[in-house]
């Protein structure tokens, strides 16, 4: 796993290249510990990717899967870094460079934003291993591709291109491979001028989205606006557009 922090952006890229960017045990707990160095930090966005050209991550090592038994799936042990990665402080980027499947796709599902190089390739494939996809797989790629997609997919065992994947709106942009990393930096640019508490309580209430009935979700809203309403960034960014200048965020 290597982490690099520049500015308020954290790069993560999962570096086990000779196995596809496999997740196994000790790389899932790099990536835990790598997550909470990017949170003290404080870093706005996170940047998710995968090491060498083939592979985004090409799911949970299976002889590690091979080993598991049903304690192991009970405690949630892939489900539990996808929901860190979805709870994050920060705006997380997949920027998938190739194999995204199994918990390599519930990897960038977990993401706030997906982007792709034209070489990647989604798929759910556990049924094939006798297993489904344990990781938040048949809950948030629904939620985001609509049930009938995420049934095609995960049923029929089907693969995804890139193209595919813009098209279901899986992934929001597609580059050629040379300019992913340029392309997940021009997309972190653009969450970075925006302000950055309204950020992350616009990321809390849409997270909360999927968790709440509307009216709830309604309170959850006008409650997180109630901060921004006093905050330092709403009278600057307000201020900043009636004086026809850029917005100088400080996240107060
Ligand atoms: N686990 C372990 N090793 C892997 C994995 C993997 N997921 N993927 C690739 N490798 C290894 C291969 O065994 C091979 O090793 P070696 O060189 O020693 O033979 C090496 O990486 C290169 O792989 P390939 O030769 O197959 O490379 P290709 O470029 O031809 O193909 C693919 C790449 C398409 C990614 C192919 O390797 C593949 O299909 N991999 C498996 C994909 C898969 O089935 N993923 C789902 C895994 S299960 C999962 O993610 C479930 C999560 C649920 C968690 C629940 C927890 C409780």
């Amino acid at each position: 796993m290597l982490l690099t922090l520049e500015d308020r952006v954290a790069t993560l890229v999962v570096n086990r290249p000779e196995a596809r960017n496999a997740l196994d045990g000790e790389t899932v707990a790099e990536f835990h510990r790598a997550l909470e160095e990017a949170r003290q930090a404080r870093v706005t966005v996170l940047v998710v990717t995968g090491a060498g050209d083939k592979a985004f991550v090409s799911g949970a090592d299976i002889n590690a899967i091979r080993a598991r038994g049903r304690d192991d799936a009970l405690a949630s042990i892939n489900s539990r870094l996808m929901s860190a990665v979805e709870a994050h402080d920060a705006v997380t980027i997949a920027a998938v460079n190739g194999y995204a499947l199994g918990g390599g796709c519930e990897l960038a599902l977990a993401c706030d934003l997906r982007i792709a190089s034209e070489n990647a390739v989604f798929g759910l494939p556990e049924p094939a291993l006798g297993i489904i996809p344990g990781a938040g797989g048949t809950q948030r790629l629904p939620r985001i591709v609509g049930l009938g997609r995420a049934k095609e997919m995960i049923l029929t065992g089907a693969r995804w291109d890139a193209g595919q994947a813009l098209a279901a709106g899986l992934v929001s942009e597609v580059v050629p491979p040379g300019e992913l990393r340029a392309a997940a930096h021009r997309l972190a640019a653009r969450v970075l001028a925006l302000g950055p508490l309204a950020v992350r309580l616009a990321k809390l209430a849409l997270n909360a989205s999927t968790q709440m009935p509307l009216g709830a979700g309604l309170v959850y809203e006008s409650t997180a606006q109630a901060i921004t309403f006093e905050s330092k960034d709403k009278l600057e960014g307000t201020t900043a557009f009636l004086e026809k200048r850029p917005a100088r965020f400080t996240g107060e």
